[in-house]
């Protein structure tokens, strides 16, 4: 009987002891959500679908996880990996127009599919280092940001997708970054509220996976939401 008793008390202990760790584990992961960031209001623009609010975001893309302004994405657990920052969670104004630049600090090599070597889906011209652009070479794409509706938002047929040239690797430090970054600017127009997802198409992760590997299979370093509202 008292062997029984001591048995079910070590059973009840590793449960609780189990339900804790669960806990703990849930907590920490729900820690490391990037932070939601809003566009930046930048007044009223006139677009092919007439005069809507116009907003703007800042994002960049390193080859590490180690840039202080990308805090909001604490990627301390994963420093090694390439990241897009300052967050990878977006929100933008129903019926808008989206100005996203972003300044891209990476190398880069070949495409998988050519298919994202080119700007789809923008409205405008996009722009590389101040002068327009519609693809880039297939074998220097740093990294891409492709943005498609969420599996719930059915009715959306909003689907954009921006090269991000390569910094050339002659230009790549061994310590720190480029003092050369490309910059990339390009707009598209969002409609109704609804939940979409973006992410980056160049094989940029480890070995692994043929290159889709960690930050390329996690969630938030190469990949993240756009929520209109
Ligand atoms: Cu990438």
């Amino acid at each position: 009987m008292a062997v029984k008793r001591i048995l079910s008390s070590v059973a009840i202990f590793a449960i609780a002891l189990a339900f804790v760790g669960l806990v703990a584990s849930y907590a920490m992961g729900k820690s490391k959500e990037p932070e939601l960031i809003a566009a930046t209001p930048m007044g009223t623009v006139t677009t092919s679908q007439g005069e809507m609010q116009h907003v703007a975001f800042e994002l960049n893309t390193y080859p590490d996880s180690e840039v202080p302004e990308n805090f909001n994405n604490d990627h301390t657990d994963h420093a090694d990996w390439v990241s897009y920052g300052p967050s990878t969670r977006l929100e933008v104004p129903a019926n808008s127009l989206v100005t996203i630049t972003i300044t891209n600090y990476d190398g880069g090599e070949v495409l998988n599919n050519t298919y994202f070597k080119d700007v789809v889906g923008v409205e405008g011209t996009a722009m590389l280092n101040g002068k327009p652009f519609t693809s880039v070479p297939p074998d220097h794409v740093g990294h891409t940001f492709t943005l498609r509706p969420a599996p719930v938002n059915k009715n959306s047929e909003l689907f954009v997708s921006v090269p991000l040239l390569a910094v050339p690797e002659a230009d790549m430090p061994e310590e720190g970054y480029t003092d050369s970054p490309n910059v990339i600017t390009f707009s598209f127009i969002v409609g109704e509220a609804g939940e979409y997802i973006w992410n980056c198409e160049y094989p940029c992760g480890d070995g692994t996976y043929a290159k889709f590997g960690n930050a390329m299979s996690a969630d938030r370093w190469m990949s993240g939401t756009l929520s209109v509202v």
